[in-house]
């Protein structure tokens, strides 16, 4: 039996989130067009009959400049602490030595895959130059372009990643995917829509918490906070006459439901907390 720790690292927007669902063949991890939407190191488990693989999507790797960007870093530092296998995936649209650099600083003691991603909006000749620009690299062992939005690059990553990974015994229940609770992939997933509804600043300074999650007979109620900087960011996310927060609703139910595969009622409600992502209490509070 193959089993491992698989933890992918990369920079913001490299598409690390959706090579974790794309491996998973499922949606965990939240992904969206801004930069910075994983907060979380996001395991996900894969066992198969000779295998477990366990997955982990990190944060994009970035200078931090508040301690909500401290916490996301330790998230990345810790998975770099465990990894069996590292997957280093960069948009191949992307500044290929800002990645090297970023690569090389992981001091990675644990064999590398980089992954080149989104090649489908690339032509052939740049994957060429882009592949013989990583080929040789120190911290790689082999390359694998693909573009993670599409399921027919599963097998072969795969394959590659089994050919690096220890033999060992199941570190899970085979019916296990995640470590994570279900309080946590809702409020990722109201989140993913505020970064889809909301522009500039207030993805950044918004976090969600599910404060009631019940399981009655016909459907799930679920309360979640959503909590700003500022008063005027709560004025924003609630629109006129309350127009964006009915919206945001909708579109996050839908999600939620999809997620569960169940009826949901949902409550949202908006909090002011200043400067959260700045306070050692409030992030604590709020799970990071
Ligand atoms: N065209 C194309 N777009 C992709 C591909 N993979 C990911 N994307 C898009 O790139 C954007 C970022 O993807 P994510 O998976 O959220 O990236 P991430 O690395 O997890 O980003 P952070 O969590 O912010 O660090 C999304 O809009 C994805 O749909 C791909 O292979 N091709
Ligand atoms: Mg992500």
């Amino acid at each position: 039996m193959k089993t491992g720790f698989v933890n992918i690292f990369g920079r913001p927007n490299a598409g690390k989130s959706t090579l974790l669902n794309l491996l998973m063949g499922e949606k965990l991890a939240i992904v969206s067009s801004k930069v910075q939407t994983t907060r979380h190191r996001i395991k996900g488990i894969l066992t198969e009959k000779d295998y477990q693989v366990i997955f982990s999507d990190t944060p994009g790797i970035i200078e931090p400049k508040y301690k909500l960007h401290e916490k996301m870093m330790q998230a990345v530092k810790n998975s770099l602490e465990d990894a069996d296998v590292a997957l280093l995936i960069l948009d191949i649209n992307d500044d290929w030595t800002t990645c090297d650099e970023i690569f090389s600083s992981l001091k990675l003691k644990v064999p590398a895959l980089v992954v080149i991603n989104k090649i489908d909006t690339a032509k052939k000749e740049k994957l060429d130059h882009a592949i013989s620009f990583f080929t040789g690299k120190t911290y790689s062992k082999k390359i694998i372009p693909i573009s993670a939005k599409e399921a027919r690059y599963k097998e072969e990553i795969l394959k590659n990643i089994l050919e690096f990974l220890p033999e060992g015994e199941k570190f899970y229940d085979e019916d296990e995917i995640t470590d994570l609770s279900t309080r946590f992939f809702v409020a990722e997933l109201i989140r993913e829509k505020i970064y889809e509804l909301f522009e500039q600043e207030i993805p950044y300074q918004t976090t969600v918490i599910v404060q009631e999650f019940k399981e009655k007979t016909t459907l799930v109620k679920i309360r979640a906070e959503i909590i700003v900087h500022r008063e005027t960011q709560k004025a924003i996310i609630l629109g006129e006459g309350g127009k964006m927060i009915r919206k945001l609703g909708t579109a996050s139910r839908e999600e939620i439901e999809k997620f569960l595969s169940r009826k949901v009622f949902l409550e949202l409600f908006v909090k002011v907390r200043e400067k959260w992502r700045e306070r050692e209490d409030y992030l604590r509070e709020f799970g990071y």
